[in-house]
């Protein structure tokens, strides 16, 4: 059976660019929304071999500190000429001043490297796991992923980490030149754009109701 979110809900993410995400996703359904930074919560070591478990390794250890239900994300750009990279490490590419012009630049580096200079040689997707976990250990994990070509040089300073670079099939923008609204491609405008967007609403389906 799945589990209504109804009342209060951690957001379990240190990433500003998430948080607002996560918090512009739930603002239609009167959640109040607390982060993990305003709890002052640390940060657990993400250990998990896939995105699925290190969105449910934050969502628990918040559930767990703080006795309330705990929502976390965790994501990241897979790229499919380097065989998948950087994946699940896609924060840690950016190293710890979170330097993501850099990060870019070491994909475009090893994509050059690799004779990838044409859009098809070029694809990647970004994934989005989502889990909600309350302090009982019940969970709701759900999971989407966006797919598009890796441009260069990146363009925009709209959103966050790999944004400029990453132009969505079907359009001409990157996501670092669209708003926040059109990354998330919602209705009205749309049926979902992001990953993190289409994964939200697989959640919203079975954890959430419009107020
Ligand atoms: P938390 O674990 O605290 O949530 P984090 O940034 O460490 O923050 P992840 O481990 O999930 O989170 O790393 C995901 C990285 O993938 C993130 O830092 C971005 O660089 C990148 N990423 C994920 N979603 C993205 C998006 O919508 N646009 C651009 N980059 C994104």
């Amino acid at each position: 059976m799945h589990r209504r979110i109804t009342d209060r809900l951690v957001i379990a993410t240190h990433n500003p660019g998430k948080l607002a995400e996560m918090r512009e996703l739930l603002a239609p359904y009167g959640i109040e929304a607390v982060s993990a930074g305003e709890l002052g919560l640390g940060e657990p070591e993400e250990t998990g071999n896939d995105f699925r478990s290190n969105a449910a390794i934050k969502a628990i250890a918040a559930a767990r500190a703080t006795k309330l239900p705990s929502f976390a994300d965790d994501s990241g750009i897979v790229v499919e000429a380097l065989n998948g990279a950087p994946g699940i490490l896609s924060a840690r590419w950016a190293g710890p001043n979170k330097d993501f012009a850099a990060a870019m630049a070491q994909i475009e580096r090893l994509l050059q490297e690799r004779g990838a200079t044409t859009p098809d040689k070029r694809r990647a997707h970004f994934v989005s796991a989502l889990c909600v976990a309350w302090p009982d250990d019940h969970r709701e994990e759900v999971e989407a992923r966006v797919d598009g070509t890796l441009i260069w040089p990146p363009r925009g300073t709209a959103g966050f980490g790999y944004d400029p670079m990453f132009l969505p099939d079907g359009h001409t923008r990157t996501f670092g030149e669209m708003t926040s609204i059109e990354k998330h491609g919602l209705p009205p405008l749309g049926l979902g754009l992001s990953h993190r967007a289409r994964a939200f609403r697989k959640l919203a389906e079975i954890c959430l109701e419009p107020r």
